[in-house]
């Protein structure tokens, strides 16, 4: 439909719409054995599962772009607002299943590919897992996307599409191996690469000034260019047509080309210069929650900024408007501080390219952005260096001076000579090198700054953006974090999916979770906790045969399935869990052989998580626990009352095996360092029970299903400085449990071999201040894990605390979470689309 036609006066089109659209058996065989010839060019009579994987996915690609198109002509017709969410990562998962959950496709398609000879849950993993994050940042974005779709937002995401996404983690005799993710070898069906979307990136070069009309203007010119090319990524809605777009950006050497160079003679040198440009979006930068500061890292967040900015801002200018419209056009959110320098180059654009005067520029930008910051870890936190940045993108840098210049004018107007507060709200940081603050940059360039749980977003107003509180307290929000129950319930749980269904007559909960709710009346029901036990069960047996497959070892089904998976990190303490485990294999081997089964319950104590490749700590954390797993596992007193198992390469689709089989999940972070966690949320929500601390979303889990529901232990925030203080006076092994005492002393003796490496670990507890106060919160788990055994050995109390976890989760969905931000901070409305093949019934 041309521009001129609206999109429903159109009768032709509108005709030809709805004949293409069809979804019975035959079309969709039709459309998958068309893709096996003419997409593939194998023949149609013999074809793999592979091939069948890659000729469904083909077809289902098909069906979202119709939807795709439509969405995109939808929002431009109707001249929406528009949300941009910008991340350096985006942790999808796999696509097939999902996309057909969401397109109500999946009944149809099982059919289709059986009679092809296919069962489509093996044909799903054929899928590679598109891995482009490290951890909760990156999946946050994912399921954020799927629930922008749902909503019918007007949203896009905007991220990198490197060729290398996290490593693929080896375990072999206890050590982490990184092989490297090349995920596109088999090509992607699910993206489309737009070969007439590309936008020149400059970096380097020099900043001439010249004069006209008396004013100043400033000329970034020189240095290299390179190009960015847009690869979109469809991201459909659940009940609704509504398909929205994840706009990934891909590096290319830039078109023209210095003929200087190839003049010199050296072609193939010449041609070298070229490649590095395919390098900037290579490899996705493998640290969680740590700040590298890496010149190639800060090309990789300009490329995606000054990429989006010409993206965003072509589109804004496609209808003759104001300038002072824009705010009311668009609202970039930054997912943390990766992205900041968007804020900038918005200025630059606006400034250098528009010729608007400053102050009207910045108003523009700061409405339209807003900040939401992840972690107040103090290693997490980017500072540029001003040689580097300087260096790379002369032109912002002294764009930054100039905000900083104008922004601290304002301050000490209202703070006179409060010199301190100067210092900590400046975006430079007077060290030597001098750095540029990007947390302090996004706060100031934004109008909304917010936290991802209650405990950290109080903790940013008073801790670490105190005194920007203090300045502005309007600005500062909470959005406590959630995840999409389409992912995390319908797709990974189909049999609790099928109950919930069931129980309430219908499917609508999978868009309003709350109704899930409805169900506390059935937590007393027999029938209702038999079913909530044959369907753990079968979800163990499922895990069970994973573990088999991937770690060879046999676990005991009627154990207790106590699982920690995460990114390997201290403050995390993935230490302490192990050290317990060590003590509890301890205890029961000092109890007499006949009275063991008595007095232990069987447990599978499974951990599973990648340590970025510099951490030596986290790397030696995962081998004491797989010495401990060697040792526990092959001794012959234990047999299946403990087994430990190290889940390798945990990633999304695992994660989808592992959670829905968990009974127990571990989030024990010293308290204040997990900001959120969003793993905690999906465990919950399958009927997982948690042992945690009050930490991050924990608290407000706590709240929403009952602490008499969890095994909630440790120090609060408040206690920690304290603790911390009181551990700094007194020598560790006088303050830490007997019980802590004796098992650092076996790792110390070579129980556990490995003793080099492992006496470093446990040096950095008992020397160095024990800064993540694993002994002032070990005698505490000890009683939280006493408490857990209690419980299991009740098996209706612990079903009926399961039951109560999950129908009370509803909080924690990507929805409520995306729903708030919608109304209060970006002010958007939802779009929804009319369903072509709706209207034609
Ligand atoms: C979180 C990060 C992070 N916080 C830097 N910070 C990175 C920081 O590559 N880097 O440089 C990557 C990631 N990630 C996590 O965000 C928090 O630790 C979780 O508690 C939180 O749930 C999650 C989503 O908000």
């Amino acid at each position: 439909f041309g521009s001129q036609n609206s999109l429903i006066q159109n009768e032709k089109m509108w005709k030809l719409m709805q004949s293409y659209i069809k979804n019975d058996k035959e079309t969709i065989q039709q459309s998958i054995v068309n893709h096996v010839e003419y997409t593939l060019a194998k023949t149609r009579f013999d074809f793999s599962i592979f091939h069948a994987y890659q000729a469904i996915s083909h077809s289902v690609r098909d069906r979202l772009i119709e939807a795709f198109n439509d969405t995109a002509q939808y929002f431009t017709h109707h001249d929406c607002k528009r949300v941009y969410y910008l991340s350096i990562e985006f942790l999808m998962g796999r696509y097939l299943q999902n996309a057909l959950i969401n397109l109500e496709l999946e009944d149809n398609y099982k059919e289709a590919v059986l009679e092809l000879g296919y069962n489509l849950e093996s044909v799903y993993e054929q899928e590679v897992d598109p891995a482009l994050g490290n951890g909760g940042l990156g999946r946050l974005a994912a399921c954020f996307l799927d629930s922008m779709a749902t909503l019918n937002l007007p949203a896009w995401g905007y991220g990198i599409r490197y060729s290398y996404g996290i490593f693929r983690q080896l375990i072999k005799d206890g050590y982490q191996y990184e092989v490297p993710d090349y995920w596109l070898d088999n090509g992607n069906p699910w993206e489309i690469e737009r070969l007439d979307v590309n936008y020149p990136i400059r970096f380097y070069g020099y900043v001439r000034k010249i004069h006209e009309n008396g004013k100043e203007k400033s000329i970034w010119e020189g240095g290299e260019l390179v190009l960015a090319r847009a690869y979109d990524n469809p991201i459909p809605g659940y009940d609704t047509y509504n398909t929205i777009n994840l706009r990934l950006w891909r590096s290319l050497p830039a078109r023209e080309f210095d003929f200087n160079s190839f003049n010199q003679g050296d072609y193939f040198k010449a041609l070298e210069e070229r490649e590095k440009a395919e390098y900037i979006t290579s490899v996705l930068y493998p640290n969680d929650s740590n700040y590298s500061g890496k010149e190639l890292r800060l090309k990789q967040q300009y490329l995606l900024v000054c990429a989006t900015i010409q993206d965003v801002i072509r589109r804004f200018k496609k209808k003759k408007r104001d300038w002072k419209e824009l705010p009311e056009k668009i609202a970039v959110q930054l997912n943390d501080t990766h992205p900041a320098m968007a804020i900038v180059e918005l200025l630059r654009v606006l400034i250098d390219h528009e010729g608007i005067e400053i102050e009207f520029a910045w108003e523009l930008v700061y409405k339209s952005f807003s900040y939401t910051n992840h972690t107040i870890l103090p290693e997490a936190l980017e500072k540029w260096g001003i040689d580097l940045l300087g260096n790379l993108l002369p032109r912002h840098l002294e764009i930054v001076y100039i905000i900083n210049f104008i922004f601290l004018e304002k301050v000490s107007k209202k703070f006179p000579n409060d010199h301190h507060r100067l210092s900590s709200l400046s975006i430079i940081e007077e060290s030597n090198p001098k750095k540029i603050r990007m947390a302090n940059l996004s706060i100031i360039g934004s109008h909304a700054v917010n936290g991802v749980a209650e405990i950290h977003s109080k903790l940013l107003t008073t801790t670490l953006f105190k005194d920007f509180y203090e300045l502005r307290p309007k600005k500062f929000q909470n959005k406590t974090n959630g995840v999409t129950p389409r992912r995390w319930i319908r797709c990974c749980n189909v049999q609790l999916a099928q109950l919930y269904t069931e129980q309430l007559g219908g499917d609508t909960w999978v868009t309003d979770l709350t109704q899930v709710r409805c169900l506390e009346n059935m937590v007393e029901d027999p029938d209702f906790q038999n079913n909530w036990q044959r369907i753990k069960r079968q979800n163990k047996e499922q895990l069970k045969w994973w573990v088999k497959e991937n770690c060879q070892i046999d676990i005991n089904i009627d154990s207790l399935f106590d699982v920690q998976v995460k990114r390997l990190h201290e403050y995390k303490r993935q230490f302490m869990n192990i050290l317990y485990v060590i003590h509890r294999y301890l205890s029961i081997k000092k109890t007499p052989a006949d009275q063991r089964h008595a007095k232990f319950l069987p447990r599978t104590i499974m951990f599973g998580g990648k340590a970025a490749p510099g951490y030596i700590n986290a790397k030696r954390i995962i081998k004491l626990i797989c010495s401990v797993a060697d040792k526990v596992n092959t001794d012959s007193e234990i047999g299946d009352l403990m087994k430990i198992v190290y889940l390798p390469n945990y990633n999304v689709s695992n994660a989808q095996i592992i959670i829905p089989a968990t009974e127990l999940s571990q989030h024990i972070s010293t308290a204040g360092l997990e900001a959120s966690g969003t793993s905690n949320m999906k465990f919950v929500m399958n009927g997982s029970l948690i042992i945690g601390t009050m930490d991050g979303a924990n608290v407000e889990i706590a709240e929403e299903v009952g602490k008499e529901n969890m095994f909630i232990f440790g120090a609060l925030v408040d206690e920690i400085e304290g603790l911390r203080n009181h551990m700094r006076n007194t020598e560790p092994s006088q303050y830490f449990p007997p019980e802590l005492n004796e098992v650092l002393q076996k790792i110390d003796e070579g129980f556990f071999g490995a003793v080099d490496e492992l006496r470093e670990l446990i040096n950095t507890i008992r020397n160095r201040n024990d800064y993540y106060l694993l002994g002032a919160d070990f005698k505490s788990y000890l009683e939280a894990q006493k408490k857990v055994d209690e419980c299991y050995k009740n098996k209706s109390l612990w079903t009926k605390m399961s039951i109560r976890n999950a129908i009370r989760s509803s909080k924690f969905s990507s929805d409520r979470t995306i729903q708030q931000y919608a109304d209060e901070i970006w002010g958007v409305k939802a779009f929804q689309i009319p369903n072509p093949s709706q209207n034609a019934r």
